[in-house]
């Protein structure tokens, strides 16, 4: 490798150097007194919920859980430097447009509201019910509340999200554009399907009892660093762990946890022993391959009278469509599963021998499986496979998507979405006594083509940074421009700020981490995991500044401002926010007894009907399903066009990112240091194009809309990738996701294969 940023990393993943990095992120923040207690408050019971991953906490309650990437979430929430009025006055928005997205979160917490004045290009001071005033005149001048979007980021806490979707209801809208739509939507949309409910089957308990993980499209020891506790105990017990990924990801490999002295001290504990590496959005046609062989292993375990391979019994009394479905896999060929997934014969084999061997599966999967076109057929490929040896919906078995913000699954569950259910708005109008709209609303897609149309101008987030995490950058920021009204609810400076409409607004907000004082005293707020498990959480720092406001608060008073003959006690629900939860009891039979259960330790779950096989599909069996291997998708269009020079590409976190928030500039198990315009290919490939490793390289986007779409100036890495496929990071490569490319059914950004072209680019500075 010839850069000297560049380095391949040989130590297990966590280890020192994730103390390392811990140490060096406190310092960053300036908080290396006050930053032992808050992590230790991280995860308790009486502390505060990891504001990092959906990963959940064994009991929430027993030993502080290490983990380098939550401290650093941790601590770029209660950091010591603050965002005050002085950077604004000193800066006009074009010239804060210079920083960079680091630099812009690096100036801390913001601890004011601010309003956008076009005479100076400059943000100023607001007071706070000004703020709530420019916001109600705006929403009630509209023609039809249709023309605002009200977007979600998923560490809103179930209370705040409930009252805000209460409000836009009230208000008259359903357009909930959140970051599930960018995420795992296709979980959402696909499970109903085949089994009733669109979230995981499985909790932590699961896990000690299974024997095989399968870890499809997923790199936990950057971004749910608490599962690799799991996977290390899983390791140690002797289940097999595959990693099914085009990447082999070192924290897949190797993992030293840092509190277990063992580990330390020695070269870690090896965790995946079996890496397949399917080719980019291959998995649909690797699944189906193994879905094929474990047909054929069970033909002939009928022919030889040996015990079969198939769950005879669980498919006859728990499924449907059986039989359609076994034809359509005997009918697939096997070139097409080979060439389509860029798995070889063999390791098809290997998979299947690991899966037929394993008694209780968990199949685990990220963000490598859903932003894809056939993201939702995949997943429920991935069903079929599980369905098919029962391993759903039994102790040491299931399905577990992994979410990624830390409450992103319970925004959903509360009511954020796009397209509710007609009994949960009949339920709203028997509670509240107003009549929500029925129409379906906008999604994050829609949002950004209805805001370039004209037919949205308003928009408000909850969190977030809609400008850098959407697809098509470019036009995503003419969309947002031509808005008369941007608000963004926000705990840090982002460029969803600088990016702005005629009117905006910068509204600070706490963050989980402080004490949220009300007149009924401190408030917690609740979230639920990935493992729906939902657990209070309290604040333990003093709040950032007196002039933030809660979620809570602003939302209400935001109702309050905006809806005029309103018969919700908005106010009153701010007081105490034992209130909300007892109107989202009042409205979710699943939240019975709300308030009573989440002073248990460690809260309560949810209840996942097929995690109990109970299937709330239609035929109410769980349901295989027939599904085609994808020949002829924009990836193959292009192929076709450019042939061997088309590139796939993938858009993924680097270890020291949270989305679009930058902590640092190196990606360190990827071996990457101090820079993020990196991208990854195979040797071959590097030399079939005429380049040579180190080269700098321009991305050029490959679609059928006549514009223009390049990310420029990368350097070229060679990485054990599979050929015709490249990564590279997110945000940086996000103008190259045209608008219009989203999973099938779930319209989530296909983030993870977007055609490119790589031209070398320009000689600079000479
Ligand atoms: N520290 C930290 N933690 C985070 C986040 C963060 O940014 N930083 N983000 C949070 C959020 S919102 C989310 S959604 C999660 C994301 O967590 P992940 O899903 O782990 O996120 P990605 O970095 O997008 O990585 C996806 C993985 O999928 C692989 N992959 C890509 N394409 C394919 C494919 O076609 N097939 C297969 N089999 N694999 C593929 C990539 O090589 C990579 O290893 O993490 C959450 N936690
Ligand atoms: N190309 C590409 N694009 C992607 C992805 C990808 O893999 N590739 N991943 C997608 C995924 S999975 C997701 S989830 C989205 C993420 O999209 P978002 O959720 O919109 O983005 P974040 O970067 O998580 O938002 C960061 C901002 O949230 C604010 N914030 C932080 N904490 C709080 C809080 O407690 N309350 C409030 N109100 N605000 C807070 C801060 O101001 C911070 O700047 O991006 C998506 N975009
Ligand atoms: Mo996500």
């Amino acid at each position: 490798m010839s850069d000297p940023k560049i380095k391949q990393y040989t130590h297990p993943a966590g280890g020192w150097g994730a103390l390392k990095y811990v140490a060096l992120h406190l310092l960053k923040e300036k908080i290396p007194g006050k930053g032992a207690r808050t992590l230790l408050a991280q995860n308790q019971p009486d502390g505060f919920d990891c504001p990092g991953c959906a990963w959940p906490d064994r009991d929430h309650a027993s030993t502080f859980e290490f983990c380098e990437n939550g401290v650093k979430a941790v601590a770029a929430e209660a950091t010591a430097k603050r965002v005050t009025r002085t950077l604004f006055e000193q800066n006009t928005v074009s010239a804060l447009m210079q920083q960079s997205d680091y630099e812009l979160e690096e100036h801390g917490r913001l601890t004011e509201p601010m309003a956008y004045h076009a005479a100076t290009d400059k943000y100023q001071p607001i007071s706070w019910q000004d703020a709530f005033t420019l916001m109600a005149d705006h929403l009630n001048a509209l023609d039809d509340p249709n023309q605002a979007s009200f977007y979600t980021s998923g560490r809103t806490s179930n209370e705040a999200a409930f009252l805000y979707q209460l409000f836009v209801r009230e208000y008259g809208t359903n357009n909930f554009p959140d970051c599930s739509n960018m995420c795992h939507e296709p979980t959402s949309v696909g499970l109903p399907e085949t089994v009733g409910v669109g979230k995981g089957t499985v909790t932590l308990d699961d896990f000690d009892l299974a024997d095989t993980l399968l870890i499809f499209g997923q790199n936990p020891a950057t971004n749910h660093p608490r599962m690799m506790g799991e996977l290390r105990e899983c390791a140690k017990r002797g289940a097999t762990i595959v990693s099914i990924n085009p990447l082999r990801e070192r924290g897949l490999e190797k993992f030293a946890s840092p509190q277990h002295p063992s580990d330390m001290l020695s070269h870690g504990t090896t965790i995946s022993s079996m890496f397949i590496r399917p080719t980019l959005c291959g998995d649909l046609a690797l699944v189906k391959g193994v879905i094929k062989r474990v047909l054929e292993l069970d033909d002939q375990a009928q022919q030889n009278n040996t015990e079969r391979v198939v769950d005879v019994q669980f498919i006859a009394e728990h499924t449907a469509y059986f039989e359609e479905f076994a034809t359509d896999i005997r009918a697939e060929s096997w070139d097409d599963i080979v060439t389509e997934s860029g798995v070889a014969r063999d390791d098809i084999e290997r998979l299947t021998q690991v899966y037929v061997r394993g008694k209780n599966v968990i199949a685990t999967w990220g963000m490598g499986l859903t932003q894809h076109k056939h993201g939702v057929a995949t997943i429920q490929m991935v069903s079929n496979l599980m369905l098919l040896r029962g391993n759903i919906g039994r102790p040491g078995a299931g399905l577990c998507p992994v979410r990624g913000h830390s409450n992103v699954q319970g925004d959903r569950t509360v009511g954020i979405d796009e397209k509710p259910t007609a009994a949960f708005l009949e339920r709203i109008e028997r509670v509240f006594g107003f009549k929500p709209p029925k129409e379906h609303g906008l999604d994050v897609v829609g949002t950004i083509e209805a805001m370039l149309d004209g037919r949205v101008k308003v928009l408000i987030g909850l969190g977030g940074n809609f400008a850098m995490a959407t697809p098509d950058t470019p036009r995503t920021w003419d969309a947002l421009r031509s808005c008369a009204l941007t608000v963004h609810i926000t705990t840090k400076l982002n460029r969803s700020h600088l990016i702005h409409g005629k009117d905006a607004l910068i509204l600070p907000t706490l963050g989980r981490t402080e004490i949220d004082l009300q007149a009924g005293g401190p408030q917690g707020v609740t979230v639920e995991d990935s493992m729906s498990m939902v657990h209070v959480s309290y604040g333990i720092n003093k709040p950032v500044s007196a002039d933030c406001l809660s979620e809570v608060d602003i939302v209400a008073r935001l109702a309050h401002a905006t809806l005029n003959n309103s018969r919700t006690p908005w106010l009153a629900y701010v007081e105490d926010y034992a209130r909300i939860r007892d109107a989202i009891e009042q409205v979710y039979d699943a939240f019975k007894d709300y308030n009573l259960r989440i002073a248990k330790p460690g809260g309560f779950h949810l209840g996942v009907a097929s995690r109990n096989r109970v299937w709330k599909t239609a035929s109410g069996r769980a349901q295989f399903k027939v599904l085609a291997i994808p020949k002829d998708t924009p990836i193959h269009q292009a192929r076709r066009k450019y042939g061997p020079r088309l590139m796939t590409l993938m858009t993924t976190r680097s270890h020291d990112q949270y989305n679009t928030t930058i902590y640092g500039m190196d990606d360190r198990y990827r071996g990457v240091y101090g820079q993020r315009r990196v991208v990854f290919a195979n040797r071959l490939d590097i030399e079939m194009l005429g380049f040579a490793d180190g080269d700098w390289v321009d991305l050029i986007g490959v679609w059928d809309d006549g514009i223009e779409r390049r990310a420029d100036r990368f350097l070229l890495v060679e990485y054990d990738i599979p050929r015709g496929c490249i990564s590279s990071y997110y945000p940086e490569t996000n103008p190259l996701v045209p608008l219009n490319s989203y999973a099938d059914k779930a319209r989530t950004p296909t983030s993870k294969s977007i055609p490119v072209l790589l031209q070398r680019s320009a000689e600079i500075g000479v």
